[in-house]
């Protein structure tokens, strides 16, 4: 087993050390390898843990009829939507669709998810892809509140809500004058307000710098490209202002008084081609200074870009280069990092080095000294930058002051110790921080613990997305899922309890106990105002070519066993399902025409088209519910 892997001579390495070889072969080959194959001196001490044998004990499974205790949000990437999971067992419970359409609910068909999706003039969507990559959620008092949760499109730079009582997207806001919106963080309280203990805002970090105005005229004025960090109203969805920086933002951080924000930045070059955004030794990370941000704003000292409103204020280098006024700081952390993460005890952000092998550990009240005048150097709020393993990514928290990173190369997650690293750092060498280590499979990218970004993290469970599967799972295809690991972190030792596939590509995800949610499992018909209330209100309504079907749902029959219309009608057909109890479900498709969608307990939807097809069309109903399921249709007769 001791063959020096090679890129040529595959067969016969273990397909970890193979991806792990190539990978460092592609870094060195464009002369940028942050270190060696070796695993850093100092990180290689603690061993690596395996799961035991058997440990059934542990592996998450419930037994039927068994809830899980934690509810899992989990981001589904380019397929666009927002995936909900029970933890530990790992089931997927429900997919919601926000950016993309979806064919079991409807969503991109009926009228109302149309309006909160976008439309062009002429009634189409406005986009049908999606690439989701980070979902939070909204805070009180440190922990989560259950009210919302917030998910990134990268693709077109939107940002859309999820009502965490319904589970359902009621909101999508596109950010103006950006490209390619990644990092996205709620705060956690107001800055200046103490009674606001409750996320207000949501703040949208954009990765690619883009010429401004993004009209064809400069792009070959590369210098000029700019990127923006946007803040978004949590209530009113409303894009509150933007600030101008120099470098791009990655991912996003919030501290829990309110008072920052961050985003890593791994383009601090301004590099256009690949090799240029590695050319420098480090980046940054790039700080917010939230209450003076909206000041400046307040008093009116900012721009418009386009023909957005949004106001934009400047958070270059250059203009907040004085602490006392600044907007901004940017603090220089080695090399392409990814991640920034806010450790639960409130204390520090932490930022993967990517390339480089480390973790930097930011104090912020070190950080609110520089912004007050109380430190010379804002690079001096850095406590620790050690030495992790290859390829760090992303870091979660157990709330007894270990940090769980991903190293990408190494296949593996490493557990340090925070307080120790800072200790390592300053000078005592002998303080070991890291704590332990364990294989993942394979190549991981996000890692987030039960309530890790919360005042109540509780070190109970780690879940690591890895990207690559390779032999995990029964073969289907060429396209493997993602591996989604779950490790029990609750003793010293990590100890892994199961894989998980999941359909690609998932990103980001929390992990929060299952009480901080209270979920609808039925809606009230007055929160539709085009709610068809009762069966006697069934009847096609004709102004001229304008038809509205208006009918009910109640198991097993549609109110309407039949209808008529001419060709070339223009209609609106509205539903409202008036089963009560929960899980009693109905679906519409009309054939030819495209349509189906779902209506839940009590709820009302509507689907617009025009009758352009002569002819006689069932529609029935396509969620089971009831013994006479097949039975329920309705007869739609188009004249010609
Ligand atoms: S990025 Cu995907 S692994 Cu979008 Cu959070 Cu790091
Ligand atoms: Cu109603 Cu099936
Ligand atoms: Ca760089």
């Amino acid at each position: 087993m001791n063959e020096k892997p090679t890129a040529a001579a595959p067969e016969g390495l273990g397909r970890r050390r193979f991806l792990n070889s190539a990978a460092v072969a592609g870094l060195a080959g464009v002369g940028l390898a942050a270190c060696s194959e070796d695993k850093p001196a100092a990180a290689g001490a603690a061993g690596t843990s395996a799961a035991p044998a058997g440990a059934s004990s542990s592996s998450g499974h419930l037994k039927p009829g068994e809830l899980d205790t934690y509810y899992g949000l989990w981001s589904g990437g380019h397929t666009g939507d927002m995936r909900v999971l029970g933890l530990p067992s790992g089931r997927e419970i429900t997919r919601i669709p926000c950016f993309v359409p979806d064919a079991l609910v409807g969503w991109g068909i009926t009228n109302e998810s149309k309006a909160i999706m976008g439309t062009k003039p002429n009634g189409d969507l406005r986009y049908t892809v999606g690439d989701t990559h980070h979902v939070h959620a909204s805070y009180k008092d440190g922990n989560y509140d259950g009210r919302y949760a917030w998910i990134n499109d990268k693709i077109n730079s939107r940002i859309a809500r999820i009502r965490l009582d319904y589970f359902t997207c009621d909101k999508i806001t596109e950010l103006p004058n950006v490209q390619g919106f990644h990092g996205i963080f709620p705060d956690k309280r107001d800055p200046v307000d103490p009674a606001i203990n409750y996320t207000t805002r949501v703040f949208c970090g954009a990765e690619f710098h883009v010429p401004l105005p993004n009209d064809g005229k400069a792009a070959d004025k590369t210098d000029a490209y700019r990127t923006m960090f946007s803040c978004v109203d949590a209530e009113t969805m409303d894009v509150r202002w933007q600030v101008l920086i120099d470098g791009n933002c990655d991912l996003t951080a919030t501290s829990y008084d309110g008072k920052l924000a961050a985003t890593n930045q791994y383009n601090v070059e301004g590099g256009v081609k690949f090799a240029d955004m590695m050319a420098a030794e480090r980046d940054a990370c790039l700080f917010f200074h939230v209450a003076r941000i909206e000041e400046a704003v307040k008093a009116g000292k900012f721009k418009t870009y386009g023909g957005s409103k949004v106001p934009v204020v400047d958070g270059t280098r250059k203009a907040n280069e004085d602490p006392k006024t600044a907007l901004t700081a940017y603090i220089s952390v080695p090399k392409n990092p990814h991640g920034v993460n806010a450790s639960p005890d409130g204390k520090y952000f932490i930022c993967a080095g990517k390339l480089s092998p480390t973790a930097t550990v930011i104090e912020l009240t070190k950080v609110l000294d520089w912004f007050d005048g109380k430190l010379d150097k804002v690079d001096k709020a850095i406590v620790a930058e050690v030495e992790l393993g290859l390829g760090p990514l992303h870091t979660a928290f157990d709330g007894r002051g270990n940090a769980y990173t991903t190293l990408f190369l190494d296949s593996q997650v490493v557990k340090w110790n925070v307080a120790d690293a800072i200790k390592f750092h300053g000078g005592d060498k002998t303080a070991k921080y890291v704590v332990d280590r364990i294989d993942v499979h394979f190549q991981p990218g996000h890692i987030n613990a039960s309530q890790s970004e919360t005042t109540k993290a509780d070190g109970k469970y780690l879940c690591v997305g890895c990207k690559f599967s390779k032999d995990r799972f029964l073969p289907a295809g060429p396209l493997h899922p993602e591996n989604e690991q779950l490790i029990d972190i609750s003793g010293d030792k990590m100890v892994l309890m199961a894989d998980h596939p999941v359909r690609g590509e998932p990103h980001d995800f929390i992990i929060f106990k299952r009480e901080l949610l209270r979920p609808k499992m039925v809606y009230t018909l007055d929160e539709f105002p085009n709610a068809v209330k009762d069966p006697k209100d069934s009847g096609v309504f004709r102004k001229g070519k304008k038809v509205e079907v208006r009918m009910t749902s109640l198991a097993p029959a549609f109110s309407l066993t039949e209808f008529t219309l001419k060709r070339g009608d223009e209609v609106t057909l509205t539903l409202t399902n008036l089963d009560k109890i929960q899980d009693l479900t109905h679906g519409l498709a009309i054939p030819k025409y495209n349509i189906n969608f779902i209506v839940n307990p009590q709820e009302t939807k509507s689907v617009s088209f025009i009758a352009d097809q002569p002819g006689v069309f069932w529609l029935y109903c396509t969620h089971f519910c009831h013994a006479l399921h097949l039975e329920m249709r309705s007869r739609m007769i188009v004249e010609a």
